[in-house]
């Protein structure tokens, strides 16, 4: 606002020989038929309270002369004249008009585009004609230069001579319009304008527009949306390339987005694309946008032949995404039949030009109808106006470019905020347009934040990692090694090392749904608080860490290793949950790992299971530890607790505790039918187990007696448990996870 108030005052500053004295001034005015006028005051007040101070007119009163003289030879240039002169005295920058073609007439222009005979179009409408107010000799633009009652004409065909008008409409204000029929479309867009938040969300839906196209072979929508997206950094970008169906469209618009954009082919009520190089139709039609029920109102940007004309019954597909309930808050297309480049033209040539240059101007506008405005000039001024032909489609393009919706809402702007939370996805893999072939450019040139998705396929490389990024695998094995010294995601990858997979010298890394074939599966040093969760493990060292805190480890399934996890000066682990067995050698080797919870665990069938080696105060928990080699074993280790772990079937102790360690508690776990069920050297306390071969189970009498149990070498379990603990309840709910 502080730029609009800056503008007009340099405005008023110069002086203008129509300036009634001490008179009115307005950013905004509302041309209406009178039938809305009622219906408008809501939306005046509103536009008042944002700061747009509005001026709301019937076209009567200007057919009436009530402000201004009445000049013009017909309505539509009356209409343009009551415009020029409340430019020149109110210093008004944007109009709205309010009704559809029959209630505010509409300019129709008749301009040869040279297209073949069975889309000849003798004319089409354009708005633009009421904004362009001055020519480049500062005159009133009338568009008919010629001055035979036809506007726009170039190399109109009347007889057999062409005529044309000698125009180059540069806009000195925005315009927009509300072409309701009724006033059920006022209110709905009057509601979705005055309810309007906007979105950091960016929707491209596009495909392949023009199959087997001479000029690169490629998706036309795509390549084109791709460029706009390089221009739209920092909105959180969701692809439709291309969309399914119509459903798949509806489905991501509710879901909300801040900017619509489709790039395709058209039909004044139904817009289509294609797959790549395929003929099929993919469709979205107006009653799709109808049935509609988003509560997040974007702005709608489409390419595709008369969308935004407004003059007959049948539906027009932009107009309607304004007047319905849901939709958009506003829409920007063309009222004819849209010229866009074929191949990789589309973005230098016409429309698809003119999007990119709109979107360039949306980053740098305050209100739409300047991002509108400033395209059409940037456009206009970039292009050769020589070529017979090139001029009549790049005059057209700026002509046919229709702006439903108020020209003075306040554009979205990503925040700071917004571009924390944003994130782009790149592709790596597949055929799409743009997709690198090798993980690691993916990296190079994505963003902190993104995510890279890799398609199926086999990627021989080693790929380094320094920024933070999602790396998401879809049928992918990396044959190589990721290194990550940021924090990172990587999931749902094969990965097939040589010497290893995985580095990470990072905190906060996420290493998920993996499959991890190699000598070393994951290294780990200094990477607190990473997740290791639902890989499965075919190596000979699965895990090995150290210096790394707070790591999880979960939902793994560790089997037919030799070494399962190494942890060396790791504090509080949580080792939660993983299936560690058949595994060789030491499968939970905890070093100098202490306050480390290992909990809910199933070992089997394992060499070691759980080593505790100069690690105290760690808590092992509901563990299912049967048909090991060897149960859990504490050397060195003091004050940690031991409870309620299923510890049966081992082949030699089921708990065996060293002569330097003290302090550690041993309580109700179930202790059965190990080849030696505990051997206690050091001074340690146990409590309340379930012992196989308690005398106390054989004479309950014994039990009742409360007789201590013996634990070789020189302890006891005072009060022996004469009932198994169950101890099932964390891994059933594993299970049902
Ligand atoms: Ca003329
Ligand atoms: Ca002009
Ligand atoms: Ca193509």
């Amino acid at each position: 606002m502080r730029c609009l108030i800056i503008a007009l005052s340099l405005l008023l500053i110069i002086p203008s020989t129509h300036a009634i004295s001490g008179g009115e001034v307005y950013d905004l005015l509302v041309i209406t038929h009178p039938e809305f006028i009622s219906e408008l005051q809501d939306f005046v007040e509103f536009k008042e309270t944002r700061g747009i101070r509005t001026k709301l007119v019937s076209i009567e009163d200007i057919y009436d002369g009530v402000y201004f003289e009445c000049r013009g030879r017909n309505d539509a240039e009356k209409i343009k004249y009551f415009i020029k002169d409340a430019y020149d005295n109110w210093h008004i920058r944007y109009v709205l008009l309010v009704g559809s073609a029959k209630m505010i007439p509409v300019r129709y222009v008749y301009l040869n585009d040279f297209s073949s005979t069975w889309e000849y179009e003798r004319r089409f409408i354009s708005d633009l004609y009421y904004a362009d107010i001055y020519d480049e000799n500062g005159n009133f633009s009338s568009w008919d230069t010629n001055n035979n009652g036809f506007f726009g004409e170039y190399r109109h065909e009347i007889g057999d001579k062409k005529y044309s008008d000698d125009i180059y409409p540069e806009p000195e204000i925005a315009i927009g319009r509300l072409a309701c029929r009724n006033k059920i479309e006022l209110r709905n867009a009057i509601n979705k304008i005055m309810n309007y938040h906007g979105d950091s969300r960016l929707l491209l839906i596009g495909g392949d527009s023009y199959p087997n196209d001479p000029c690169g072979d490629i998706s036309e929508g795509i390549y084109l949306e791709e460029a706009i997206a390089e221009k739209m950094q920092g909105w959180n970008i969701s692809r439709l390339y291309p969309p399914k169906n119509f459903r798949q469209i509806s489905s991501y618009i509710n879901n909300g987005a801040g900017i619509v954009v489709m790039e395709g082919a058209g039909g004044q009520h139904m817009w289509a694309t294609h797959e790549h190089d395929s003929e099929k139709w993919i469709y979205y039609f107006s009653w799709n946008i109808r049935m509609l029920r988003n509560d997040i109102y974007p702005v709608v940007v489409t390419s595709g032949a008369r969308l935004a004309k407004f003059d007959e019954k049948r539906e027009c597909f932009n107009w309607v995404f304004v007047a319905s309930r849901h939709g958009a808050v506003a829409s920007i297309g063309s009222t004819g039949l849209c010229w866009t480049a074929h191949g990789k033209n589309v973005t230098e040539f016409y429309l698809g030009n003119l999007h990119l240059r709109f979107f360039a101007e949306y980053r740098n506008a305050t209100y739409l109808g300047d991002a509108w405005r400033n395209a059409i000039i940037s456009y206009l001024r970039s292009f050769h106006r020589d070529g017979v032909v090139e001029k009549a489609f790049h005059l057209k393009a700026a002509e046919e470019l229709e702006l439903f919706g108020d020209p003075t809402l306040q554009i979205y702007h990503v925040t700071s905020c917004d571009v924390k939370n944003s994130k782009r996805y790149l592709y790596v893999g597949g055929t799409g347009e743009g997709n690198y072939s090798d993980i690691q450019s993916a990296v190079d040139d994505a963003s902190p934040g993104d995510e890279i998705i890799v398609l199926s396929g086999v990627y021989n490389e080693n790929v380094t990692i320094w920024k933070s990024l999602t790396i998401s695998g879809y049928g992918a094995t990396l044959k190589g090694h990721f290194d990550i010294s940021a924090p990172s995601t990587i999931k749902s990858f094969r990965i097939e090392g040589s010497s290893y997979c995985i580095s990470c010298e990072s905190e906060n890394v996420t290493l998920k749904d993996n499959t991890i074939v190699g000598y070393y599966g994951i290294l780990m040093n200094n990477s607190e608080y990473s997740t290791i969760s639902d890989n499965t493990f075919k190596c000979i060292y699965a895990v090995v860490m150290e210096n790394s805190n707070h790591v999880k480890i979960r939902n793994n399934s560790i089997r037919n290793n030799w070494y399962g996890i190494w942890s060396e000066g790791c504090r509080f682990l949580d080792v939660e949950k993983n299936n560690f067995s058949f595994n060789r050698w030491y499968t939970l080797w905890l070093e100098r790992s202490d306050n480390s919870l290992i909990r809910c665990n199933t070992f089997y069938m394992n060499w070691y299971s759980i080593f505790l080696y100069h690690s105290d105060g760690c808590t092992i928990e509901k563990n299912i530890i049967v048909h090991n080699e060897h149960g859990p074993q504490i050397d060195f280790s003091s004050n940690n607790i031991l409870r309620m772990n299923d510890i049966r079937y081992n082949e030699h102790y089921g708990v065996y505790v060293d002569n330097a360690s003290a302090g550690n508690r041993i309580e109700k776990n179930n202790i059965v039918d190990n080849a030696h069920n505990a051997r206690d050297d050091g001074k340690n306390i146990w409590y309340n187990n379930y012992w196989s071969d308690y005398i106390g189970l054989k004479y309950r009498i014994l039990g009742i007696l409360r007789i201590p149990k013996h634990i070789s070498k020189f302890n006891f379990d005072w009060c022996p448990a004469t009932k198994e603990f169950d101890v099932m309840g964390c891994h059933q709910h594993y299970e049902a996870n």
